[in-house]
């Protein structure tokens, strides 16, 4: 299956908040079908966390997979964080922001609902890295990216590296 192109900074569709998925459409072959299209691109970038805002679908859902050696998928439906504790500190990336690293500010330990790929209602409380990329995947979907934690003066910097290295790409 072929990779889904990812989208980045400053594309303005990365803003765009996701609608609910239908509980009908997610069971769907396609649907199926693009949700191990995002796990191969996850897995190809390499990456420990895809949200579908990223590959231009704007629903609410995203795959995340942080284990080391890659053998524990998990896909995120309608997500929604029902508790949250504490904070911690952790050096971010995010595929659509590349070569970009900046400490972020979250929530420690989270209970997040959702649906899985099946369909199934879940619950999960969990902590550190998982808790930061369900954080993390969780603003793709309301178009939100981690260089808006920065500060004005920095986003405009990070925003001005990336232009220079696809110029730099382009020649
Ligand atoms: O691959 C990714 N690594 C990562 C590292 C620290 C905090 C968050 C992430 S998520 C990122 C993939 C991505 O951009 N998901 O949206
Ligand atoms: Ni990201």
């Amino acid at each position: 299956m072929a990779l889904l192109p990812i989208l980045e900074f400053p594309d303005p569709r990365l803003r765009t908040v996701a609608a609910e998925v239908d509980p009908a459409e997610l069971a769907t072959p396609e649907f199926q079908r693009l949700i191990d299209a995002m796990f191969e691109t996850m897995y190809a970038a390499p990456g420990i966390g895809l949200a579908a805002s990223q590959v231009d679908v704007h629903k609410r859902f995203m795959v995340i997979d942080v284990s080391e050696d890659r053998s524990r998928p998990l896909v995120f439906v309608n997500p929604r964080i029902v508790a949250s504790e504490g904070g911690q500190v952790y050096q971010e990336g995010c595929l659509s922001v590349p070569g970009i690293f900046a400490d972020v500010t979250r929530a420690d330990t989270i209970t997040v609902e959702f649906l899985d790929r099946h369909g199934q209602p879940q619950v999960l409380t969990c902590d550190g890295l998982l808790a930061v990329c369900i954080q993390h995947e969780m603003d793709h979907l309301i178009g939100k990216l981690f260089v808006d934690y920065l500060s004005p003066l920095k986003r405009e910097m990070v925003r001005k590296k990336l232009q220079k290295a696809k110029r730099a790409a382009a020649a």
